[in-house]
């Protein structure tokens, strides 16, 4: 039998046990519509010192540049004035995608000096084309070489994910060509008349949380020294960076129309790509799949994937400022709606999946929704007819006449052939 003072101290530590399985015990994720915080947004046209925005001149000189800052200051952080680039031409094959198009690498060097740092475009141009024309730019998770299968194609020397078989732990393999071709149907961009610009993210910024001691971050720490550290640009701003400056290249590229790139992204690519449309008047289109939390989907909803979660997983995405609403949503002086309404008048499309619960695909469809009023203001026709639906459309049914587009896709988080055909549709009514 157990001695005396070991049952004396039963309690005690029947207590101490039960308090920290609860401090430890991580909130469940909500998938239960019943059970989102009421909650009630900003409104973006609301100025907040409280000004009724109610002219696009008010808009675009008032409110439009205070929300932007809120977004740098709270949730993506500041990122360094743009650098000067210049570039190298590394790879030109003519006949690429069964003579379909021309495929080059170009090197970006961030800085005009001999030691700038470089990241690598992939671009595909169709040869059909006898003018500049309309582009998809965005970025790829594992390597340029995962596009399609072509051996031609380097293999990034950078960090990479680990994948199972296909990397050598965080170096990429040729095992890997192709592996993601399912994510980029570049045939059919070539076909339907389109150019197509990727860059491996990691090429830009390295996806760790490491202090910033790599990537573009350390290679601009200098650039970004004046800025509060508590503001200071997380990954996401820095692939948004980097995306910019791919567009400053194809602005002297004469085979792509720089005033019609649309910029494209998946998942964590996805909350990137709104945010390079957002700070980046530039890009005449903007398309986020499956972006969720930190992209499209509102954080008051706190369904699925919370600002608290992301913030844990992945400490590097946000600036630091943006631990303040960890569990505190309803404090952030901004939600997901006001990303999108940033790139008002430009044509959005935001897309989600039946199977993404986890990116709250009703929290993403609400985001445009409640940027309609923006698009309206500016003169567009917003989600669509005179009264846009409140409620997501049924899946596989898009809602894409207006000016801001949006589908659920049946299907897991993933971006497919099905959500291509969707933009280039979308693309074909705005940016030929
Ligand atoms: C998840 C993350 C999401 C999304 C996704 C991705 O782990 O929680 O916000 O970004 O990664 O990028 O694949």
């Amino acid at each position: 039998s157990m001695p005396r003072y070991t049952l004396l101290l039963l309690p005690l530590i029947a207590v101490t046990l039960s308090g920290f399985a609860a401090a430890q015990k991580p909130r469940a994720v909500n998938y239960d519509e019943l059970k989102v915080p009421d909650y009630s947004l900003p409104d973006p046209l609301l100025t907040e010192a409280g000004v009724r925005i109610s002219d696009a001149t008010a808009w675009r000189e008032a409110r439009r540049p205070e929300l932007l800052k809120l977004f740098q200051q709270f949730v993506y952080g500041t990122a360094p004035q743009p650098c000067p680039i210049r570039h190298e031409v590394v790879s030109t094959k003519t006949d690429a995608i069964d003579g379909k198009a021309t495929r080059r690498e170009v090197d970006v060097f961030f800085g005009t000096s001999d030691d700038a740092p470089s990241r690598r475009l992939l671009i595909y141009v169709p040869n059909a084309a006898s003018k500049p024309v309309a582009a998809f730019l965005g970025l790829n998770f594992q390597g340029n070489h995962t596009i399609e299968s072509d051996p031609a194609i380097s293999i990034t020397p950078k960090w990479v994910r680990k994948r199972k078989d296909v990397t050598d732990g965080n170096r990429a393999t040729a095992k890997a060509r192709g592996t993601s071709a399912s994510r980029w149907s570049v045939e059919s961009i070539i076909d339907r008349g389109y150019a197509l610009v990727t860059i491996y993210y990691g090429d830009i910024d390295p996806d760790f949380d490491d202090g910033f001691k790599n990537g573009i971050h350390a290679a601009l720490q200098a650039n970004v020294d004046s800025v509060p550290p508590d503001q200071r640009w997380g990954s996401i701003a820095s692939w948004a960076y980097g995306l910019s400056r791919a567009l400053d290249f194809l602005e002297t590229d004469e085979a792509i129309d720089s005033a019609r790139v649309a910029v494209i992204g998946h998942s964590r690519l996805g909350k990137t790509s709104l945010w390079a449309g957002a700070s980046d008047p530039r890009f005449a289109m903007d398309i986020s799949n499956n972006s969720g939390c930190g992209g499209a989907a509102l954080s008051r909803r706190a369904f699925g994937e919370t600002i608290r979660v992301i913030n844990k997983n992945f400490p590097h995405w946000f600036c630091d400022n943006y631990l303040q609403y960890n569990g505190d949503e309803a404090s952030c002086p901004v939600d997901q709606h006001e990303l999108v309404a940033l790139i008002a008048p430009r044509p959005v499309y935001i897309a989600s999946a039946s199977g993404d619960r986890w990116a709250d695909p009703k929290g993403e469809f609400l985001s445009a929704y409640h940027a309609d009023p923006v698009y309206r203001l500016l003169g567009t026709d917003g989600l669509g007819g005179n009264q846009p639906p409140d409620l997501p459309p049924p899946a596989d049914t898009p809602l894409s006449d207006g000016t801001i587009g949006y589908h659920l896709r049946t299907g897991k988080h993933d971006l497919t052939a099905y959500d291509w055909a969707q933009y280039m549709n979308f693309a074909d009514r705005h940016l030929k």
